[in-house]
């Protein structure tokens, strides 16, 4: 009787163990995944600062391909950011009533909506070889000019991903 009882124990410590081992192999693989994510996102991530009146890159010659544009907000105003593909001079934007008309720089290959400071948000694009601006086109209410006519604008350049 007491032979079987510590059987029943062994088996039971058995079995825990091998449920611990389950546990700590299904509970690293988020954590590996995890860590794939962030080395994928070292090489590919451009850190993008927007403040009144001013937008920084943290790289501003990048390689073709798919890019994450990680915007952080770090003014005391709401902000955009724009990306798009074109030979004109980052100051010589056509600008009507404190806008950028956008259909008239370039192409617009895609944006973040305004979103508040203190915020951070991304996008990805996939973008060719050639040459861009990221700017913010808000303009505030029963202001004049626009963030983009105040500084907000930035060029940068896309090379080949040879
Ligand atoms: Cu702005």
């Amino acid at each position: 009787m007491n032979h079987r009882y510590y059987q029943k124990r062994i088996r039971a410590a058995g079995f825990r163990a091998l449920l611990g081992f389950w546990v700590l192999l299904i509970g690293g693989l988020p954590s590996s995944a995890l860590a794939k994510d962030l080395a994928r996102e070292g090489s590919e991530t451009v850190q993008v600062q927007l403040t009144e009146w001013e937008i920084a890159m943290d790289q501003r010659v990048l390689k073709a391909g798919k890019l994450r544009f990680k915007a952080v907000n770090q003014g005391r105003i709401d902000h955009e950011m724009v990306v798009i593909q074109t030979g004109t001079p980052a100051h010589a934007f056509k600008v009507v009533a404190g806008k950028v008309v956008e259909d008239a720089v370039g192409k617009v290959m895609g944006e973040i909506e305004g979103f508040p400071p203190g915020q951070t948000k991304s996008l990805t694009l996939d973008l060719p070889e050639g040459t861009y601006v990221l700017f913010c086109n808000n303009l505030d209410q029963e202001d004049v000019q626009g963030h983009y006519q105040r500084g907000m604008r930035i060029a940068f350049e896309v090379m080949p991903s040879q």
